[in-house]
């Protein structure tokens, strides 16, 4: 066919390094970008297949996110805005490897394993972050589509959670809102001026906040929603990309591992500060005592700021939906002890990685789910969202109640539910915050983290690790949990575990007990059994 004919004669212009293998892993490809383009190029055809079988618009995301400058990655978006199906991540491992000569061999493999009409039409939508390389490579992806017959429309610079917005608005025909920037800007600032009007006692201080922008993507578009905001909220940005380097030294993923307040930023004492990652997914809060000790509000620390302001409105609205917390292993365990014995709500533990968590949120009412790192949203179900609009609009709703109603009907919509956002995420923080009348030091006292340690080990074969429970507990090499059993018992409040990275090249270990020195020691003692 003369379509297969254009896709051979372009993919010749991004043609794979012979015997490059590679993993559509946790976050889809992620390496060095120079090894991308043939990558962009197929994932550009997979997109438009993907939008062919689903009869739906599919996104494609030019990002990696945390990691350095020089790396680059690719992620498909699925036509809810989630994450794509593990049979398809496997089909894009497959066509990605393909050898040049077998490239369209691949191809047409999936084509038939799922049946796709070749006629039907496609629509992918195509972001990218601020790297360098990300220009060119996310004109790779559109070469792909356009080389199957597909119509794609290039957002060009976005964070990673508005191309998952876009591709949801787009397929659910506007009801989730409209897919522009524009559109996101209006939806989720109107939600947070209404939710803030219920601050009323706010003093200008409260209303300030700094932003660490990690120099990439979110710096550039809170700059361009700040004037929505501004009577409100005033926003100091950091790190905004004129000066720095993407994620070095600043940035969500450095400030959680690292512990400490990113470079790039003037923080006074007290003062609430945040960060994003590189695409703008991931948040994280701190601020810096009179005694120069720096202060986390991670994931977990979020997680529970919002499932406590969630519950307490259910509770003023009378509204009986079940609400759960979803985390994974890298959780603090003052913050899962926190959520089930205080404020008694549900909690799930699932393996790292977005997909996982999503899915698990998607069984509650209302599910809040945060990585420790600062990946998180809330999701409403249908139903939820029903009653709470119900009692919004019911002209026999008590003035309480109806107050209740509407400040969950306002987070419906500032919350970004297809994925996590930092600005989004950042927004009801900030709300939450200014309607309870609580200042970042309260938020901070509301349970005391567990110190703890994340470190990376670079072994041989990380694959050669296999893990159960949620990750928690390693099953191979035989004689490792043992191991990291023995050395977890030295140490009071101790736990640990190690997985292999869905998206780097190391194993991680993870370890907290009852002093920092503890943790740290207990870090050092699993990694050298990890060896
Ligand atoms: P890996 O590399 O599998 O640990 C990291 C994060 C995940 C998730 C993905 C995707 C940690 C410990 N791991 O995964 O939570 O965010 O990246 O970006 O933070
Ligand atoms: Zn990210």
């Amino acid at each position: 066919m003369a379509q297969f004919q254009e896709v051979l004669k372009q993919s010749s212009l991004h043609p794979k390094p012979a015997g490059l293998v590679l993993q559509y892993g946790t976050a889809g490809f992620r390496t060095n970008a120079k090894q991308l383009d043939h990558v962009m190029f197929r994932m550009g055809l997979l997109a438009t297949l993907r939008s062919k079988k689903t009869k739906a618009t599919i996104g494609v995301m030019v990002t990696a996110s945390h990691n350095p400058e020089e790396d680059n990655g690719v992620k498909l978006i699925d036509p809810m805005g989630e994450m794509v199906t593990p049979a398809w991540e496997g089909y894009a491992t497959q066509l990605a490897n393909a050898e040049q000569e077998d490239m369209l061999t691949a191809l047409k493999d999936i084509i038939e394993k799922e049946t796709i009409n070749m006629s039907q039409e496609a629509n992918v939508f195509v972001g990218r972050d601020t790297r360098c390389s990300s220009l060119s490579l996310s004109q790779a992806v559109l070469d792909g589509v356009t080389a199957v017959g597909g119509h794609s429309k290039d957002y060009g610079l976005v964070t990673t959670p508005q191309l998952h917005y876009m591709v949801c608005c787009q397929n659910t025909e506007g009801k989730y809102g409209e897919a522009t920037v524009e559109g996101y800007y209006n939806k989720l600032s109107q939600a947070f001026i209404r939710l803030a009007k219920n601050a009323p006692n706010c003093t200008d201080d409260q209303k300030h906040l700094c932003v660490d922008g990690a120099n990439g993507i979110g710096a550039l578009k809170v700059r361009e929603m700040e004037s929505l905001l501004k009577t409100e909220l005033q926003i100091s940005i950091f790190n905004d990309g004129t000066k720095g380097k993407l994620n070095y030294q600043c940035g969500a993923d450095f400030v959680k591992v690292q512990q400490k307040p990113p470079t790039g930023i003037l923080m006074n004492t007290g003062e609430r500060c945040c960060s994003f990652d590189g695409d703008a997914d991931r948040i994280v809060y701190y601020y810096v005592d009179s005694e120069e000790q720096f202060h986390l509000l991670d994931g977990d620390k979020i997680a529970t700021l919002i499932s406590t302001f969630l519950k307490e409105l259910l509770t003023q609205a009378g509204l009986d939906l079940k609400i759960a917390v979803v985390q994974t292993a890298y959780a603090n365990g003052s913050s899962t002890d926190y959520l089930e014995n205080t404020m008694k709500v549900i909690v799930r533990c699932t393996k790292t990685g977005v997909k996982h968590l999503h899915h698990a949120a998607q069984e509650f009412d209302i599910g809040v789910y945060f990585e420790a790192n600062g990946h998180g949203t809330v999701l409403f179900s249908k139903a939820a969202e029903q009653k709470i609009q119900q009692l919004a609009n019911d002209p026999n709703t008590d003035d309480e109640r109806k107050r209740a109603a509407l400040l969950l009907q306002n987070t419906v919509n500032i919350i970004n539910q297809t994925v996590g956002d930092a600005i989004s995420d950042m927004l009801l923080i900030e709300a939450i915050l200014a309607i309870k009348g609580m200042t970042v030091q309260q938020w901070d006292a509301i349970y005391t983290d567990l110190p703890n340690r994340q470190l990376k080990v670079k072994v041989l074969d990380r694959r050669v690790i296999d893990t159960t429970d949620a990750e928690r507990r390693a099953l191979s090499p035989p004689g490792l949990q043992e191991a990291i059993d023995t050395l977890v018992k030295k140490y009071r409040k101790a736990r640990s575990f190690v997985r292999p990275s869905g998206t780097e090249d190391v194993v991680r270990v993870y370890t907290e007990a009852e002093t920092q020195e503890s943790a740290d020691a207990l870090a050092h003692e699993v990694s050298l059994a990890v060896y």
